[in-house]
């Protein structure tokens, strides 16, 4: 893959909208003749190829034979004003995807090379529009589901994590060019300059290490949380995944064993994107279809992000429900029912709800967001944070080799003991921003974007 994305130099097209009918579409080219090769099939050829960069132009997308394919807006950007860097122009045209395969066809005749997922994105970076931390950063903008992801990504597009690394290389340099200045002078011992930029690496190394700690957060944004409502049958489950949803989704009925394949819908819980899900209710079961229910809950309990193990208050604990919670984290205990005139009094560390009438239904939501979020997050939600495992990994490495430096520059090692960690805290820094990225990283993050992207 990193291959054809190596060419940068060819003509490439991509539909940039999803697909289905809608009103406009959108159509993306790129590359160095770009202009002029849509030109070659526009009702106004002369016009559009001579179009200054941000200026629209009407027309038509006309086939070898001039039959008119569709009635178009083309906005054209000049180099080096546009997203990838290079000359290209968007083609608004209706939607529906019989008319972009039409125009998409045509263009692939005139010499267009059809994009692969995410190959603007990887022209810009390779032009030097964005660096591989805002790359990310755009993908994530667009898969985003609630606000507070959309806002996190929104803020490392505008260049909050790239300020950021740009001023830990700052740092890096410095120590690194103290470093090099000391081995000049055929230093034994660690020179002034150094002390005070070593003095400068720790709290390097530990906001670095705060930040690949932000992946947590970072990631439940990105990703979304797996929620599981779990428990016995007609503890009311099923009650509850409709009330947190707001909508009649799943069947309740007062039979035991009514869910049997377990359910998935996403919903927004305090701009944490959650994927909700409920199950069969757990109990002893010769009906074989209802123990595979039981094992799939079982499953999907173990694989939460968080578990929320359901309790009818009517009928009070029971001890498979102490043996299922003994030693279990991540859980939130939900006493349902307690509208039930003969529902038992509230255990200690249990949430009283009832999903009948809603009472205690904000609490539970807030105990959810807080319990997917962690302690310390209630704060970083507001700051700075990575998203990627890549990020993290890359970030936890520069941590390591400042640490390393540090730790050697301590000790009186050799300065080029010291430089050679410095080097190697250099060289995982740049991962983050594609400075020193190799191509199989390259590769698997370019291909995981969309198509016109
Ligand atoms: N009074 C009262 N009844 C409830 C409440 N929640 C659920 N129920 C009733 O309890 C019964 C079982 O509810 P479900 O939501 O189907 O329970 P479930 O846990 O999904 O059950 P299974 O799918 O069989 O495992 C139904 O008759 C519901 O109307 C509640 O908060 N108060
Ligand atoms: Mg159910």
């Amino acid at each position: 893959m990193a291959r054809a994305y190596l060419h940068v130099d060819d003509d490439i097209a991509a539909s940039a909208t999803s697909p289905g009918p809608s009103a406009l579409a959108v159509i993306r080219v790129a590359g160095p003749s770009s202009v002029r090769r849509l030109a070659s099939v526009f009702s106004r050829p002369k016009a559009l190829s001579t179009l200054p960069g941000y200026q629209a132009l009407y027309g038509h997308i006309r086939k070898a034979g001039a039959q008119r394919v569709d009635q178009v807006v083309v906005l054209v950007f000049r180099a080096p004003a546009s997203y990838t860097g290079q000359d290209g122009a968007d083609i608004m045209c209706h939607g529906g995807s019989a008319g972009i395969d039409l125009i998409m066809a045509t263009l692939v005749d005139a010499g267009f090379r059809r994009a692969l997922p995410g190959e603007f994105t990887f022209r810009a970076f390779m032009n030097g529009k964005l660096d591989l931390a805002k790359a990310e950063a755009v993908h994530e903008l667009i898969q985003a589901r609630t606000e507070a992801a959309h806002d996190d990504a929104l803020t490392r597009l505008s260049g909050g994590l790239s300020d950021e690394l740009a001023r830990a290389k700052t740092r890096l340099t410095k120590a690194a060019a103290a470093c090099a200045l000391g081995l000049d002078y055929g230093d034994d011992e660690v020179p002034d300059a150094l002390r005070n930029s070593l003095g400068e690496l720790t709290d390097l190394a530990e906001s670095l290490e705060n930040l690949a700690a932000s992946w947590r957060v970072g990631r439940l944004l990105r990703d979304g949380a797996l929620v599981v409502l779990a428990g016995g049958t007609n503890a009311g489950k099923s009650s509850l995944y409709n009330r947190l949803l707001k909508e009649e989704r799943a069947i309740v009925s007062d039979v035991h064993g009514t869910t049997r394949d377990s359910l998935e819908a996403q919903l927004d819980l305090d701009g944490i994107p959650v994927r909700l899900v409920d199950t069969a209710g757990m109990r002893d079961s010769s009906d074989p279809v209802e123990q595979e229910g039981v094992r799939r809950s079982r499953l999907q309990a173990d694989g939460a992000d968080l578990l929320l193990y359901v309790v009818d208050a009517v009928l009070g604990l029971h001890e498979q429900d102490k043996t299922f919670l003994h030693g279990r984290e991540r859980v939130l205990m939900v006493w349902n029912k307690v509208d039930d005139a003969s529902a038992k009094p509230t255990p200690d560390g249990w949430i009283p709800v009832s999903a009948k009438t809603g009472a205690g239904e904000r609490q539970l939501a807030l105990a959810i967001a807080e319990a997917i979020r962690g302690p310390d997050a209630s704060a970083a939600m507001g700051s700075l944070r990575v998203s990627t495992a890549r990020q993290a990994d890359a970030l936890a490495r520069t941590a390591a080799a400042c640490r390393s430096a540090l730790r050697a520059a301590a000790a009186g090692h050799a300065l080029d003991m010291v430089s050679l960690d410095l080097a190697e805290a250099m060289a995982a820094l740049g991962e983050l921003t594609g400075e020193t990225a190799p191509d199989d990283v390259l590769d698997a993050m370019f291909s995981g974007f969309c198509v016109g992207k």
